[in-house]
């Protein structure tokens, strides 16, 4: 069974950008919320102790972070693994 992806992010924001461009290119289904303006980025920062940047991803509830935290989650690995497959 697939896996809930969600992720976060801004308009205009390059690593913003180059996850989404990951998720679409290995087609992985995903929810994406794009915060329109600081007051509800910060709301979701808030709500996320730790967390102070977008992106962030979350599979099946589990905060794997930004686009660098993506690049060494097993994942990532996963996904591109079994691509195609
Ligand atoms: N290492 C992080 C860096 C993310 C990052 O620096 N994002 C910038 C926007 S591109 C950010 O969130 N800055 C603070 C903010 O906009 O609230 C990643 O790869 O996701």
């Amino acid at each position: 069974m697939a896996k809930e992806v969600k992720i976060y992010v801004t308009m205009g924001c390059p690593f913003c950008r180059k996850a989404m461009e990951w998720l679409d290119k290995y087609k992985v289904e995903h929810t994406r919320t794009v915060f329109e303006d600081s007051a509800s980025k910060m709301a979701f920062y808030a709500a996320n102790k730790g967390v102070h940047t977008v992106p962030q991803i979350f599979v099946d509830g589990e905060r794997i972070g930004g686009w660098s935290d993506l690049q060494t989650h097993p994942f990532k690995a996963e996904i591109e693994e079994n691509f195609g497959k």
